[in-house]
């Protein structure tokens, strides 16, 4: 009788250190499209153990890898709503809800990723950034997805030609799909998780992402043909919730944006890698890989749209990030 007294005590102070262990420790939702190893995962990764180090285990993450949270213009909702915490997101949708955002998505707008990390980097991305508070989105710091090159089924990609009648999935951004427009392909816009199943089916006959995501999702298994055609840069950017900002403390809130300052960091190194050690590993998987593509036939090819884009964007605008050196 006495036993059973005593370890019903102990379980009860068990369960109540439990409860009040949990109330001390939040743990944060974060989601991106990308599988568990990719640029996007380093990213959520250095950030969460920066943020959890920081907090001395206040805030930690679950991971929701591999849109298991829905795609990224969901992924934005809820963050939104504050159903979800953060997400690790391309500007794709971004647009959508920050219009102010669309103008970093211009194909060939960016010279080479210096040049993009920098512009991101400085004040016009970081004014960027601020932009999102408006619209019920934190934005962290610029991550990163990388330039992206186009994959298909039917045949390689050397010029603006090659691409001209070919059903490309895009993302759903009117930007990218004005200026693709231009090159002759047929844009599809389509969420990131219907995407594989699409190009297995054929109901694209191509796509086009940066090599960490060619890469991580295995697109090699359903494409036949890489382009090395860095048509457009493709930032990302981590954003928090309004919901969880709003009850951080200024300390507390210092930690967390420098712990996005070296998740941006550690994404951007995976860029490097897998830009330097990709493309091997895609031609061993089987693809037969442009690597000499005609740049100049799809500047040229887009010329024209610039003239809408500067209507939309202001041609200052868009002469203050060409001239970041
Ligand atoms: O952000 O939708 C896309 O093609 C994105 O590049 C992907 O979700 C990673």
């Amino acid at each position: 009788m006495k036993i059973r007294h005593a370890l019903r005590a102990s379980l009860a102070a068990t369960l109540l250190a439990l409860a009040a262990g949990a109330g001390a420790q939040q743990v944060l939702k974060i989601g991106y499209t990308p599988a568990k190893d990719s640029h996007y995962w380093v990213g959520a990764t250095t950030f969460c153990d920066e943020v959890e180090k920081g907090t001395q285990g206040r805030y930690k993450c679950q991971h929701f890898p591999n849109s298991a949270l829905g795609g990224e213009r969901e992924m934005i909702e809820s963050v939104q709503l504050g159903t979800q915490d953060l997400v690790n997101t391309s500007t794709g949708p971004l647009g959508n809800f920050v219009p102010e955002t669309k103008v970093v998505d211009i194909p060939f707008l960016f010279r080479d990723y210096d040049h993009a990390r920098k512009v991101m980097d400085g004040p016009i991305g970081q004014d960027l950034l601020k932009k999102m508070q408006a619209r019920g989105l934190v934005g962290l710091a610029w991550t990163e997805n990388g330039f992206r090159h186009m994959t298909n089924s039917k045949r390689p990609i050397v010029q603006a030609g090659d691409a001209a009648g070919l059903k490309m999935r895009t993302m759903e951004n009117k930007v990218h799909m004005e200026g693709y427009k231009s090159f002759g392909l047929l844009p599809t816009p389509m969420a990131f998780p219907e995407l594989f199943t699409a190009l297995q089916q054929g109901t694209v006959d191509g796509q086009e992402n940066p090599i960490p995501v060619i890469l991580s999702s295995k697109f090699s298994q359903v494409q036949k043909h890489l382009s090395l055609t860095a048509h457009v840069y493709s930032p990302a950017v981590l954003i928090l919730s309004p919901k969880v900002w709003e009850k951080l403390s200024e300390d507390d809130r210092k930690i967390f944006l420098a712990a996005a300052k070296k998740a941006a960091d550690a994404q951007r190194r995976k860029v490097n890698d897998d830009e330097a050690n990709g493309i091997a590993q895609l031609k061993k998987d089987g693809m037969q890989v442009v690597e000499k593509v005609d740049g100049e036939s799809f500047r040229k090819a887009v010329a024209p749209a610039f003239a809408a884009f500067a209507k939309e964007f202001g041609a200052e605008r868009i002469a203050a990030i060409q001239a970041v050196r």
